[in-house]
């Protein structure tokens, strides 16, 4: 794909695509909960549509209008053995969520993903899964997928995790949420909360004791309506675009706010952008508006609890840095390496390209700013995250940004340039 900008202003509204992350999630509360489930808002990417369709495999009824899923639960007892492979694509949410939950259910079932699933780390999901009893197989002992999954009876667990990460966390509470009594999982960092909040939200309880979350299993949940709000994660991109592409004001309308994934907000603010952000609601999830406009921005450093607040964040922001006076330093963020591509090196090598200043580190980069980029032939490498971030990047650029595999962004965000043409003027 040619993308040609010529170097505009951005302005106007949007609302960006449900969260993807909630998306997910309201599929599998929704199939695991007794009665219907209506959900708007919801984000037909194509890795929550995986979510759709290994839930049907499982025997669950879904619908889907232009404007909802209906999710028709019949609770725990009513997943099915599947008669074919589940396949998650390219989504770690889907493959790693969904062995917490069919760890536990009375029936064999088989996980396949894409090439880039193939190579995410499985294990730190099977291993604390097989401390409470649960029989997975795979590729290297369990580490990547193919997955064989014999679902059986659980016990609780007091688990500790060893890396900040909300797919680990949700995984052990669905097998929590099926064991007999009391698990505890301790987390090293707080990440993303969607799970817990859903739990509330179909009707069960959680409770959180500073990094402790505990889980009383047994719990079945009610069917419920759910909005699922706009993901800020999406919203990052143009929220960076319109930042660093001269005389520019957007709005981003509805967007998610909750706590545990506005890092990108505060690194806005350290970095001095011109911004405001308005709660408009905050009940279950908190939502609101966004206004962002041109800004002098300065380097800031990254590291720390901030991190699992802005992981998928973490290459737009590489992209804002190359535009702000002086260096930007990311740490703490290795995390990076086990997403759909090693996302300190794609981002690293791709801006590169463009003739940003950015060095790679063991644990994060280095960002020298401020740069002039230049046109040139780019790739996504089949992560979406990549590819929206060189799409962004071509409206600064003098001269033409060729980006090859430009497909890959319909796994998170299918109208991002439809959108980007609505904000271009
Ligand atoms: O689902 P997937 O492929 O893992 O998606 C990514 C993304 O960029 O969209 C990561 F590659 O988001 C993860 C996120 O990085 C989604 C997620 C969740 O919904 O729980 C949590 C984060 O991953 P992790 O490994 O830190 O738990």
């Amino acid at each position: 794909m040619k993308l040609n900008f010529k170097q505009p202003s951005l302005g106007g509204k949007i609302e960006v695509p449900g969260d993807k992350s909630i998306s997910h999630r309201s599929i599998m509360f929704g199939a695991l909960a007794e009665g219907k489930t209506v959900i708007r808002h919801f984000l037909k990417g194509e890795d929550c549509l995986s979510t759709i369709d290994c839930f049907r495999k499982l025997g669950v009824k879904i619908e889907e209008t232009d404007e909802e899923i209906i999710v028709h639960g019949a609770g725990w007892d009513g997943l099915k053995e599947p008669s074919s492979i589940l396949d998650t694509g390219n989504s770690g949410t889907t493959t790693r969520l969904m062995l917490g939950i069919l760890a536990g259910r009375p029936f064999h079932s088989v996980m396949i993903g894409d090439e880039s699933i193939a190579r995410r780390p499985m294990d730190r999901v099977t291993v604390p899964l097989a401390s409470m009893g649960a029989d997975i197989a795979g590729r290297d002992n369990g580490r990547f997928t193919p997955l064989s999954i014999r679902g059986r009876k659980l016990q609780t667990t007091e688990y500790k995790l060893p890396v900040a990460s909300a797919q680990v966390k949700s995984a052990v509470i669905f097998a929590a949420l099926q064991a007999e009594g009391e698990s505890v999982i301790i987390e090293p960092e707080a990440t993303r909360d969607h799970t817990e909040k859903m739990i509330e939200q179909f009707g069960g309880t959680v409770r959180r004791e500073e990094d402790r979350i505990i889980i009383q299993g047994g719990q079945s949940f009610k069917g419920t309506d759910v909005y699922v709000p706009g993901d800020i994660s999406s919203a990052a991109f143009f929220m960076v675009a319109a930042a660093i592409a001269p005389n520019s004001e957007i709005v981003l309308e509805n967007t998610g706010l909750n706590e545990t994934r506005t890092g990108i907000i505060d690194v806005f603010k350290q970095m001095g952008a011109d911004m405001t952000v308005e709660k408009t609601s905050s009940e279950g999830e908190e939502i609101g508006t966004i206004t962002i406009r041109t800004s002098n921005l300065k380097g800031t450093e990254i590291s720390g609890a901030l991190i699992p607040r802005l992981i998928d964040e973490i290459p737009v922001i590489a992209l804002l840095a190359t535009q702000a006076e002086g260096d930007t330093i990311i740490r703490d963020a290795e995390e990076l390496k086990v997403k759909e591509t090693n996302r300190i090196d794609t981002v690293v090598d791709e801006l590169k390209k463009l003739g940003a200043d950015i060095e790679a580190t063991d644990d994060g980069m280095i960002i020298r700013g401020k740069s002039k980029l230049h046109g040139g032939s780019v790739s996504s490498h089949g992560d979406h995250r990549i590819g929206m971030v060189m799409a962004i990047a071509s409206l600064i650029t003098d001269g033409e940004v060729e980006l090859d595999d430009h497909e890959a962004i319909a796994v998170s965000y299918p109208e991002f340039f439809e959108h980007l043409n609505q904000l271009v003027k």
